[in-house]
C-alpha cells in the first residue's frame, strides 16, 4: 500500500518561512491533504478532530452581512488638522494643528447586498473611523446630504421598500422597482432626498471624486462649556466627477468591482485618495433664522448661507490586509463621539445612536466587539485603549487582573490595583442643554412640515445637462414599476417640485401629468446654491485618473512613448489595451504586452481613450465588436478620444462626428481627456 508520502511527493513539507501547519490549539499537522479513514476505501473516523475542526470553522465563516450598507471596501490612512477649532471644542483631533490621527474609511452602496455589484444608481456611505488620542471618533456619513426620512422610526419601512422585493426576491441593488416608489411617493418629505438620489451624484465616477457629509448637525463644545452645531463635509481632492447611466449600467458588466478595485489600484499606485474636512459652524440664533429646521435631516445648509470652513485632510494610503478581519469587521457608530462633542436632538441622529450598537451586536456575534483590531481605541493615550470595570461576554479577548471588577472600591487602600475612576475634568459630559417644555408625544414638529422647498431649490440649483440626467432617472425608475398609480403619485409629488420637471417626467414616460398632491405647507422659493452642482465643482485635471491606450500590430512605439509619458506627466495612469493579453509587436519590432484583453475591458473603465494604431491594424479591428464599441462608447459617455491618422478607419467604423473632445495627440489630447465634452449628449442620445 503506498504511503501518503509517496502518493504526495510534491507537497511542501515546511512553509517557506519554515512554519510548520497547526490547528487551532497549536498542534501540528502531518496531513492536510486526507480525512482520517478506517481502513484504505474505508468510512471517516469520528475521531478526526483535524478535519472536524477545519471544517466547523469554515462552516461558521460567514457573520451576517450588514442590513444596509453590506457592499463596501474600506482602507486606511490618517487625518491631520490645518485649522484649529479650539475655539470651540475640547476635542484634540479638532486643535491639534499638524497632529496625523490614523483613520479607517469605508465605502459603500446601501441598497445591495455584499455580493453586489459596486456601481447601481445607489446612495454611497462615506464613514470613517479616527482612532484619536481621547477614543474613536466616527463620523458615519453619506455622499448625499439629505435623506429620506425625518425619524428613524420610518427606517425599516424605507429600508425593506427598497431592498429585494419579499414575495419574489427581486431585483437585487436598485431602487427602481414598485416597493420603493410606492412607499417614498407616499412620505413626501422623501422628495429632496429623492431629487439627490436621481442626480449623478449616486453615479460616481470613483469613491475618489465624490463629497462626503455627515448630515446631521452635531454639537461641539468648548471648555466653557458652550456649544456650536457643526455639520461636516469632506471634498475631494480630486473634485467631483461622475458617470453618465449608460456608462454605469456598462461598468457594471465589465467590472462588478470596479469602485473597490479603483481604489485598491490607485493606492497601489501611490496616488492616495484625500479629502478635506470642512465644518459648518452656526449657533441656535443664526439656526432660528433659516427657513428650515436644521435638525430636520431631509434639509441641508446652503454654502452659501453658513460658508464651509476647511479644517483639515484625509489621506487614505492603505490597503486592508484582510479585508474580513477589517473592513467586515469594523463596526461604527454614530454614538462615538468625543469629550467636546455632543449630539444634536435631530430625530433621525438619536434613532441612529440606538440602532448602530445594536446592530454590532448581531453582526459581531458580542458586546466584545470594541476589542476586535480595527474597533479598538488604539490612539488612546496611556497604552491601554479601554479602562473600565465592564467584564466578561462572549470572546473576552482581555485578561483583566485582581479583584476590582466594581466601583466606587477602597481595594487600593490594602495596597491593590482599585482600578479606573472617573475623570469629571477631561471626561465626556453631555451640553448643558436647557431642556425644552412640553407634552409628551409622536408628534412631528410643525417646522419640519415643509417637504418641498429645499427639492425646487435643489433642481434650479442644477446645471441644466444635469437637470436632463435627474429627468432621466426618474423616466428610468418609474418605468419599471409595474403599479400604474405609483408613478402618478410620484408625479402628482414632483409637481410641488418643479411643473416642468413633472412635466418632463411624464413626457418621457408617455404617461399623463396628474393634478399637483396638496403640499402640507407650500413650498417656497429659495435661492438656488451652485455649490450643489457637479459640473462646475468639477476639476479639469487628469490627475489620479486612468486613460486607456488602445494599441495593435504595427503601432508607432514613439507615439505609445510620447503618450504615455503625457498622460503620466499630468499625474495620471496609462493602460495599455490590446486585442490579445500578450498584446501586441510595435513598429519597431518589439513586443509590448497588454494590461488588459480588449473584449474583457471595455472604454468604460477608463477616463479618457488614446487610439494608436497602425492603418492595417485599425482596419482589422473594424471587423471587432468591442473595438468599435471601445471608440463609440468613449464618445458616447462624452470622453476625450486622442488618436493618429491610422486609427481614422476605427473612428470612422464608430460613426463619430469629429469634435473639440476628438483629438491628435500632444497638449489638446492631455487637456480634453481632464473633461467630459457634455455638449455632445444631445447628439447621442434623445435627453428628456
Ligand atoms: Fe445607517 N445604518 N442608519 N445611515 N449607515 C447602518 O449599521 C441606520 C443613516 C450609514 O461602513 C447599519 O453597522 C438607521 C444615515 C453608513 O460599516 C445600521 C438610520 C446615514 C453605514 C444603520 C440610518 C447613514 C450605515 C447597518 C435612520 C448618513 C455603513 C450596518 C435613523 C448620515 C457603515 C451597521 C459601515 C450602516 C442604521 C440612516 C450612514 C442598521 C436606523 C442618515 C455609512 O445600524
Amino acid at each position: 500500500m503506498a504511503s501518503r508520502q509517496d502518493q504526495f511527493e510534491t507537497h511542501q513539507q515546511a512553509g517557506p518561512k519554515g512554519e510548520r501547519l497547526t490547528t487551532n490549539h497549536g498542534v501540528t499537522i502531518a496531513d492536510n491533504q486526507n480525512e482520517l479513514k478506517a481502513f484504505n476505501r474505508g468510512p471517516v473516523l469520528l475521531e478526526d478532530m483535524i478535519f472536524r475542526e477545519k471544517l466547523n470553522h469554515f462552516d461558521h465563516e460567514r457573520i451576517p452581512e450588514r442590513i444596509v450598507h453590506a457592499r463596501g471596501t474600506g482602507v486606511h490612512g490618517y487625518f491631520e488638522l490645518t485649522d484649529s477649532l479650539a475655539e470651540h471644542t475640547t476635542a484634540r483631533i479638532l486643535t491639534e494643528v499638524g497632529e496625523r490621527t490614523e483613520v479607517f474609511a469605508r465605502f459603500s452602496t446601501v441598497a445591495g447586498g455584499a455580493g453586489s455589484v459596486d456601481t447601481p444608481r445607489d446612495v454611497r456611505g462615506f464613514a470613517v473611523k479616527f482612532y484619536t488620542k481621547d477614543g474613536n471618533w466616527d463620523i458615519v456619513g453619506n455622499n448625499v446630504p439629505v435623506f429620506f426620512i425625518q425619524d428613524a422610526i420610518k427606517f425599516p419601512d424605507l429600508v425593506h421598500s427598497v431592498k429585494m422585493e419579499a414575495d419574489r426576491g427581486f431585483p437585487q441593488a436598485t431602487a427602481a422597482h414598485d416597493t420603493f416608489w410606492d412607499f417614498n411617493s407616499l412620505m413626501p418629505e422623501a422628495t429632496h432626498m429623492l431629487m439627490w438620489a436621481m442626480s449623478d451624484r449616486t453615479v460616481p465616477r470613483s469613491f475618489r471624486t465624490m463629497e462626503g457629509f455627515g448630515v446631521h448637525s452635531f454639537r461641539l463644545v468648548n471648555a466653557a462649556g458652550k456649544s456650536v452645531f457643526v455639520k461636516y463635509h469632506w471634498k475631494p481632492k480630486l473634485g467631483l466627477q461622475s458617470t453618465v447611466w449608460d456608462e454605469t449600467v456598462k461598468i457594471a458588466g465589465a467590472d462588478n468591482d470596479y469602485q473597490r478595485r479603483d481604489m485598491y489600484d490607485s493606492i497601489k499606485r501611490g496616488d492616495f485618495p484625500e479629502w478635506e474636512l470642512g465644518v459648518q459652524l452656526f449657533d441656535e440664533e443664526t439656526a432660528a433664522g433659516f427657513p428650515f429646521d436644521h435638525l430636520d435631516a431631509t434639509k441641508l445648509i446652503p454654502e452659501e448661507l453658513v460658508p464651509v470652513r476647511i479644517i483639515g485632510r484625509m489621506v487614505l494610503d492603505r490597503y486592508p490586509d484582510n479585508f474580513f478581519a477589517e473592513t467586515e469587521q469594523v463596526a461604527f457608530c454614530p454614538s462615538h463621539i468625543l469629550p467636546g462633542m455632543d449630539f444634536s436632538n435631530d430625530p433621525l441622529l438619536q434613532g441612529r445612536l440606538f440602532s448602530y450598537l445594536d446592530t454590532q451586536l448581531k453582526r459581531l456575534g458580542s458586546t466584545n466587539f470594541h476589542q476586535l483590531p480595527p474597533n479598538r481605541a488604539k490612539g488612546r493615550e496611556g497604552g491601554c485603549p479601554f479602562r473600565n470595570f465592564q467584564r466578561d461576554g462572549h470572546m473576552q479577548m482581555e485578561v483583566p487582573k485582581g479583584r476590582a471588577n466594581y466601583e466606587p472600591n477602597s481595594l487600593s487602600e490594602a495596597g491593590e490595583d482599585g482600578g479606573p475612576r472617573e475623570d469629571p475634568e477631561t471626561g465626556f459630559s453631555s451640553f448643558r442643554e436647557p431642556a425644552g417644555e412640553g407634552v409628551k408625544s409622536r408628534l412631528r414638529p410643525a417646522s419640519f412640515a415643509d417637504h418641498y422647498s429645499q427639492a425646487r431649490m435643489f433642481w434650479r440649483s442644477m446645471h441644466e445637462v444635469e437637470q436632463s440626467h435627474i429627468v432621466s432617472a426618474f423616466v428610468f425608475e418609474l418605468s419599471k414599476c409595474e403599479l400604474d398609480h405609483i408613478p402618478q403619485r410620484m408625479l402628482a409629488n414632483l409637481r410641488n417640485v418643479d411643473e416642468s420637471l413633472a412635466k418632463r417626467v411624464a413626457e418621457g414616460m408617455n404617461v399623463d401629468l396628474p393634478a399637483a398632491s396638496t403640499p402640507v405647507a407650500a413650498p417656497q422659493d429659495l435661492d438656488p446654491s451652485p455649490a450643489l452642482r457637479i459640473i462646475g465643482n468639477m476639476k479639469e485635471t487628469l490627475e489620479g485618473r486612468v486613460v486607456g491606450l488602445l494599441i495593435g500590430e504595427g503601432s508607432d512605439v514613439g507615439t505609445i512613448g510620447a503618450v504615455t509619458a503625457a498622460i503620466e506627466a499630468a499625474g495620471a495612469h496609462p493602460y495599455v489595451v490590446a486585442q490579445k493579453i500578450g498584446g501586441a509587436t510595435l513598429s519597431n519590432g518589439e513586443k509590448r504586452k497588454a494590461d488588459g484583453q480588449l473584449a474583457g475591458t471595455p472604454s468604460v473603465l477608463f477616463d479618457a481613450v488614446a487610439l494608436i494604431l497602425a492603418a492595417d491594424a485599425a482596419k482589422e479591428l473594424c471587423g471587432h465588436a468591442a473595438a468599435v464599441q471601445f471608440v463609440s462608447d468613449a464618445f458616447g459617455h462624452l470622453k476625450a478620444i486622442g488618436h493618429d491618422e491610422g486609427a481614422r478607419a476605427l473612428i470612422e467604423k464608430a460613426g463619430i462626428e469629429p469634435d473639440e473632445g476628438i483629438t491628435a495627440f500632444g497638449e489638446s489630447f492631455i487637456a480634453a481627456a481632464a473633461k467630459r465634452f457634455f455638449d455632445r449628449e444631445a447628439k447621442v442620445r434623445a435627453m428628456p
